[in-house]
């Protein structure tokens, strides 16, 4: 029975109000989040909590959602509390973080986006706008100009790309006065601070010089982008959570968030306007943070993705449904340790080896329901930070990387699927903003749909384009999908990587 037809279920919202323990009131903002999306809501939130009690500050957080309502209409009504559910199959425990003090929409009031980026008190501006959304141009290296929303960005006129944002918003700040401050991005990408700061400055490299300069000069003086590594496992909220919550709560909450138990945080500790104390929540400050981003990015997203495109394949919806598949869970295996770990050096301090365990009870989590469908989504962005180091690394030691060729195989199948070829409900949901690229002209048999993916669109970069024969590789896996399975595909890959269909796990 849902919550809904259950007369004994509660109809008071969440609210300051409410008899529930809830934490102080937080601070005035010092804080601005772009992506007021789950994964913010469920890490640095709960880091920013564990802060405030420890350490105080003016460190509440303003949200910034980019077009939907849904999440920022309930935190208006919920006095901007909601309740992290760590879900494991020991139970469901919860927290009410409570570190947000506004939230808006950046489509309805796009102008308040750069006055708030302007505003001093905001010492720290953090992104969770996922690989996608950085403006970034897998064929040119660099910020897209040729992406419509730059191009009006660049014009003039209240930004609406995240990027135009940070570059308006930081020119409108050097012109209040110029406040330190930092942009923290917190995003699945590899040096994503650097990352970021390029395309902000090439964002102010394209304006005329009078308009460009100062800022620039600005940024050298008072603006710094450090580096971090973010780690949780993060679903999407689901009716049947917003039930338990309620359930739990004794008041319905309508955007609560389920998390794994697991969560992780390194960050490069250059803060040119301060920050809060995140080491109380178990942050890591560290020099090391390339080192942590590529263990992540290639171990846990890059394995992701293979058992995500593979599950989809085999009919699965969720992430422990595909790993629990003996095959799927042996070609993780393998991609893992044959080709992921040898291109990754662990920072100190950091043990692969239970790293690697944890990671296979964390997609094994159960009651999380993480879906196929929501890992696989954005492959054509998300491939392009875990994959083309590891497949270079590979070859380079006259090895082949047969598993990440599978992997960006069953992602075309999934994505682009050949005529006569239906991947099934879970590949049909999966979103991706290469997909109309990707499948515009007919492509005759594999090996052309993956010179399509890999050589004409540039999908993972040029270094990848020129590996013929990984793209080769790549196109006949496709061909056996399609003609005899993704059985047959992940059985020829195991084989080929002399790896047993049995995982050592
Ligand atoms: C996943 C990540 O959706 C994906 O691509 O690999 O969201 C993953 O769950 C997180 O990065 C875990 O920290």
């Amino acid at each position: 029975m849902s919550i809904i037809d259950d007369p004994s279920a509660p109809t008071a919202r969440l609210r300051r109000d409410s008899s529930v323990a809830l934490p102080p009131v937080p601070g005035a903002a010092g804080i601005l989040h772009l992506g007021l999306g789950s994964f913010h809501r469920a890490h640095q939130a709960v880091y920013t909590a564990a802060a405030l009690r420890a350490d105080g500050g003016e460190w509440g957080i303003i949200g910034v959602a980019s077009r939907s309502r849904r999440v920022v209409d309930a935190l208006h009504a919920q006095d901007h509390l909601y309740a992290v559910a760590t879900v494991s199959p020991d139970g469901t425990t919860l927290a009410i973080p409570g570190v947000h003090t506004d939230s808006y929409v950046a489509a309805d009031d796009p102008a308040r986006v750069v006055a708030d980026l302007a505003d001093p008190g905001i010492r720290v501006v953090t992104l969770t706008v996922t690989e996608n959304g950085y403006s970034f141009s897998s064929a040119s290296q660099h910020l897209d100009v040729t992406d419509p929303r730059v191009r009006a960005d660049l014009r003039g006129g209240a930004p609406t790309s995240t990027i135009g944002q940070l570059a308006r918003g930081l020119q409108a700040r050097a012109a209040a006065g110029g406040a330190p401050v930092s942009i923290l991005s917190c995003d699945n990408l590899l040096s994503n601070g650097s990352h970021t700061e390029k395309l902000v400055r090439e964002f102010l490299q394209e304006l005329p010089d009078a308009e460009g300069a100062d800022v620039l000069s600005y940024l050298d003086r008072a603006v710094t982008f450090p580096s971090s590594m973010v780690d949780r496992i993060v679903p999407s909220t689901t009716p049947e959570l917003a039930d338990r919550v309620a359930g739990l709560l004794g008041v319905r909450d309508d955007v609560p968030v389920p998390a794994e138990p697991f969560t992780m945080w390194a960050i490069e500790d250059r803060f040119a306007g301060g920050r809060p104390a995140w080491e109380a929540g178990g942050a890591v400050f560290t020099d090391e943070v390339g080192a942590y981003e590529q263990l992540k990015v290639r171990l846990l997203n890059g394995t992701h993705s293979l058992i995500a495109y593979l599950g989809a394949l085999r009919g699965v919806p969720t992430i422990p449904d595909a790993i629990a598949l003996a095959d799927v869970e042996a070609a993780a295996a393998a991609v893992l340790r044959g080709e992921y770990e040898p291109s990754v050096t662990a920072p100190v301090g950091v043990d692969i080896e239970q790293y690697e365990r944890e990671l296979f009870a964390r997609w094994g989590n159960s009651a999380l329901g993480h879906r196929t469908s929501q890992v696989g989504s954005d492959g054509s962005v998300k491939l392009g930070q875990r994959i083309p180091g590891p497949i270079a690394h590979a070859l380079d030691r006259g090895e082949f990387p047969h598993l990440i060729a599978l992997t960006v195989a069953a992602y075309l199948a999934c994505i682009a699927p050949p005529a006569g070829f239906d991947p099934g409900p879970h590949a049909g949901a999966m979103t991706d903003p290469a997909r109309e690229r990707l499948t515009a002209v007919p492509t005759r048999g594999g090996r052309d749909l993956a010179h399509r993916a890999v050589v004409d669109l540039r999908l993972f970069g040029d270094e990848v384009a020129h590996r013929t024969a990984f793209v080769e590789r790549v196109g006949d896996l496709v061909d056996t999908i399609v003609q005899r399975g993704v059985e047959s595909a992940i059985s020829d890959s195991l084989a080929a990587a002399g790896s047993l269909a049995h995982p050592s796990t």
